[in-house]
């Protein structure tokens, strides 16, 4: 069976939804999806372990630390992790990343230490890394902005040609990520058409985690997700997000075509956002939770470890030995976080404009006097 597909089936609930990892670990088959990840040994298989378990210990800490009223926001990245890791691994060193504001999984797949997405949402810092070194595109919270970014900075990588050369260190590919909810944002559907007539290089990935805040998939959309970009002739596939190998497999796939100028592909990875939208939100106003229950028995952390568990290449060890690095990590974010000071309120006024601009100085004086209207009388 293709992988990527270009037509739409006659039932289009029929849609294959494709996986190397059943929920119970059982590993299936798939010859293509098998010949892009032939050389993955069981011990790279131990660091995606490790990896999920370090991003999710890292969320839940930021959860809590969200709750001591040491961020403003966080927004949880659980049971994503199989789709995010796996994507994240698919890219190389010098392909470009768009993330919306739920990556984390793809940050840590990118070298981008967690406590830098916390400084972030503590707000005491504008970004915490350099996009251009690590080629990784700051958070956007503004939805489907990272279609168009995309698909532009994809349109700058092959007029400078650097798509279809032939060496692996030179092609590059630009991986896009943005939800369900977003898809249904004016931005996708005029970034699809720009990639496919420029045939730019993107791999549009999204993970349909059922929720865009409080309104499910279904309302997005009458047909599966996956199904979108065929009608301008991106060819796409929906796949097991919860399978770590299986999405590895169908990014790296995508990532090859659109690195050698096979124009541009759509992933859709079907997972579920354990926790609710943020830590704003209650997510058992609007869904059951009988729902997560049965997510939660598709957990992709569970998962690769049943499969390695099969082959024997696993064991309480090394289990133990992520889960306590889990908690230093953790541990340490606690640490810094609560240690780090309060910046300067004003420095906001400092970034807006490389240049002084008078608009600027109006309106930091305005904030000065209205913050001395709360300083103690001498
Ligand atoms: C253009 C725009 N409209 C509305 C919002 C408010 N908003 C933030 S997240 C969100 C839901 C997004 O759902 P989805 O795209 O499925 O991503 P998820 O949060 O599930 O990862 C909304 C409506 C926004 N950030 N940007
Ligand atoms: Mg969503």
């Amino acid at each position: 069976m293709t992988v990527f597909r270009t037509s739409i089936p006659q039932a289009p609930q029929e849609e294959p939804t494709l996986r190397l990892l059943e929920a119970d670990g059982t590993r299936h088959p798939h010859e293509e999806l098998d010949a892009a990840i032939a050389d993955v040994t069981a011990e790279q298989m131990r660091g995606f372990y490790r990896d999920m378990v370090m991003i999710r210990a890292a969320d839940l800490e930021a959860t809590n630390l969200q709750r001591q009223g040491q961020l403003g926001l966080w927004a949880s990245a659980l049971g994503q992790e199989g789709a995010q890791i796996g994507a994240g691994h698919a890219c190389r060193p010098h392909d470009y990343l768009v993330p919306t504001y739920r990556e984390h999984g793809i940050a840590w797949a990118r070298g981008i230490e967690p406590w830098r997405l916390l400084e972030m949402f503590r707000g005491v810092s504008h970004l915490g890394w350099d996009p251009k070194a690590l080629k990784t595109h700051p958070y956007m919270i503004v939805l489907g902005s990272q279609v168009p970014q995309g698909v532009g900075y994809a349109m700058g990588i092959k007029r400078d040609g650097l798509v279809d050369t032939g060496d692996p260190d030179k092609d590059t590919a630009v991986l896009t990520l943005f939800g369900d909810g977003a898809s249904s944002e004016g931005e996708v559907s005029e970034g699809f058409t720009w990639a496919a007539s420029f045939q730019t290089p993107t791999v549009f990935f999204t993970q349909n985690n059922q929720w865009a805040i409080s309104v499910p998939t279904s309302v997005q959309t009458r047909v599966p997700l996956a199904q979108r970009s065929r009608g301008w002739g991106i060819p796409s596939a929906r796949v097991d997000g919860n399978d770590v190998l299986g999405v590895l497999a169908a990014t790296r796939i995508a990532m090859d075509a659109a690195r050698s100028g096979g124009g541009p592909r759509f992933i859709e990875a079907v997972t579920y956002r354990m926790a609710a939208h943020t830590t704003s939100d209650d997510a058992t106003r609007y869904r059951p939770s009988e729902e997560e229950e049965s997510w939660r028995q598709k957990d992709p952390i569970k998962r690769l470890g049943a499969h390695l568990d099969s082959l024997d290449e696993i064991d309480d060890d090394f289990v133990k030995s992520c889960e306590a690095e889990g908690h230093d990590l953790a541990m340490e974010l606690h640490h810094h976080i609560h240690a780090l000071p309060d910046p300067d309120p004003r420095e906001m006024f400092e970034y807006v404009y490389a240049e002084p601009h008078p608009l600027i100085e109006e309106e930091r004086a305005q904030f000065e006097a209205f913050q001395a209207q709360f300083e103690e009388d001498e």
